[in-house]
């Protein structure tokens, strides 16, 4: 009997494990529909808190919906589900019955997957109140898979090496600097590993890591001097300069809306230098200072909870994480304060943070532009309740214990 292939009987049951609706969890149970096979739907999987269970964690680090429980193990990955699914039917039409049909087939998947979902995604799931995915953690799943393997599958290079191998490769050439891939030590490994196969040096040639994130190009920076030109040809290739029209008019520069705000009592800048210059007896000199110069008109403070604090397993990235969240953070230096905790003295770790943003919300462009933020929880403070008041205090003073558990480390962003 082929690898691909098992009869489907009754006492081999296939658990989809999903909420419904869910379009892609619809892909394997359609596919079953057309296969004759019979997947059981686990009966009360509520999205949000079963998928975030240890259990399902196990099955697809990443969290997501649907997994397919197989008696050889868990699938993940909608179309991945579908395919295992219609394969367990011999000489199944839903392959086509060619070669060329069977690759035409996976082409329009992967035109579905790619040029199509993401596309809905990013225009319906915002109006949905969804965050934009973001590839941190998808990197935090892929290097915890890696983590006990040299290859994706197996024991040596498939076709799944080949592709993320080479979705990898822009990741590690335009953007993805040391720094910020550091954080995911097995995915680095891997990544090395692959390209300096011998069938992928032959394609690919030598590779090296971004030494910086390109910024993206304004309309007019984009045009280069002639002289910088022949320079920048003598280089690796660049990303394309965006094409602009020769007589454009510049247009001024958008304001940041903060900047618009009425103006407020409190000069972040004092506050800051009040908060780096005090060295001693900081409860009554900067504290009391903050207090004394925080205007609710015209900022807020939000205490901020990591998500995913159960993956804080070891210190040295947790503190990465940190410290990568920050330097993303630079966009807002001019409209925020923050403090970042990192609580405890054994794994897993907890990140908790405050923060001050100009005006009454978290900035929007904060929002959109770093994308660390939705991977926190964000509540403001109520300041006429002592009790937050006094946790911004203990934030704001790295006091520890910090609700009862020591700081592996504070750091602060000003
Ligand atoms: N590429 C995945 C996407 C799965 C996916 O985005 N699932 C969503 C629900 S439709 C989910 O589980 N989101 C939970 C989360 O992001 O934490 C697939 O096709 O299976």
């Amino acid at each position: 009997m082929a690898w691909w292939w098992r009869w489907p009987t009754q006492l081999v049951m296939e658990v989809l494990h999903s909420s419904l609706p869910n379009k892609n969890a619809f892909k394997a149970l359609i596919a079953a529909e057309y296969s004759g096979v019979k997947i059981e739907v686990v009966k009360g999987f509520q999205f949000g808190v079963s998928n975030k269970e240890p259990n399902f964690i196990k099955m697809n680090p990443i969290g997501k919906i649907p997994v397919l429980e197989t008696p050889d193990g868990p699938v993940f990955e909608s179309n991945s589900i579908a395919r295992y699914v219609s394969r367990l039917m011999a000489d199944n039409p839903l392959h086509g019955s060619s070669l060329i049909e069977y690759a035409q087939i996976e082409q329009w998947m992967d035109f579905a997957t790619t040029e199509i979902d993401p596309y809905i995604g990013r225009w319906l799931y915002p109006r949905m109140g969804f965050f934009p995915y973001n590839a941190q953690r998808a990197l935090s799943a892929l290097n915890a898979h890696l983590a006990t393997k040299t290859f994706l599958v197996g024991h040596r290079v498939t076709l799944a090496d080949i592709v993320m191998g080479c979705n990898l490769y822009y990741g590690f050439i335009w953007i993805m600097t040391r720094n910020f891939t550091s954080e995911f030590p097995h995915v680095e490994r891997y990544f090395w590993t692959v390209v300096n196969q011998p069938n992928f040096r032959k394609v690919i040639g030598d590779v090296k890591q971004a030494d910086l994130i390109p910024p993206i190009p304004s309309k007019k920076a984009a045009v280069q001097p002639k002289e910088a030109k022949k320079e920048a040809s003598k280089e690796e290739p660049k990303p394309k300069a965006v094409e602009v029209e020769e007589e454009e008019v510049p247009k001024p520069k958008p304001k940041n809306p903060l900047d618009l705000l009425s103006p407020s009592k409190m000069i972040l800048d004092e506050w800051k230098r009040l908060y780096s210059n005090t060295k001693t007896n900081f409860r009554e000199v900067a504290i009391k200072g903050f207090w004394d110069m925080y205007d609710p008109e015209g900022y807020s403070l939000w205490f901020c909870n990591y998500k995913y604090n159960d993956e804080n397993t070891v210190s040295f990235v947790t503190l990465n994480k940190v410290s990568g969240f920050l330097q993303r953070m630079d966009l807002a230096r001019k409209y925020a304060f923050g403090k970042m905790l990192v609580i405890g003295s054994e794994p897993p770790y907890k990140v908790k943070g405050l923060w001050l943003f100009r005006g009454k919300e978290i900035p929007g462009f904060v929002i959109d532009e770093c994308y660390d933020m939705e991977l926190y929880q964000w509540s403001k403070v109520d300041i006429t309740d002592e009790a937050q008041k006094e946790r911004v205090n203990a934030m704001i003073e790295d006091q520890e214990p910090f609700e009862g558990e020591a700081l592996l480390d504070a750091k602060c962003f000003k």
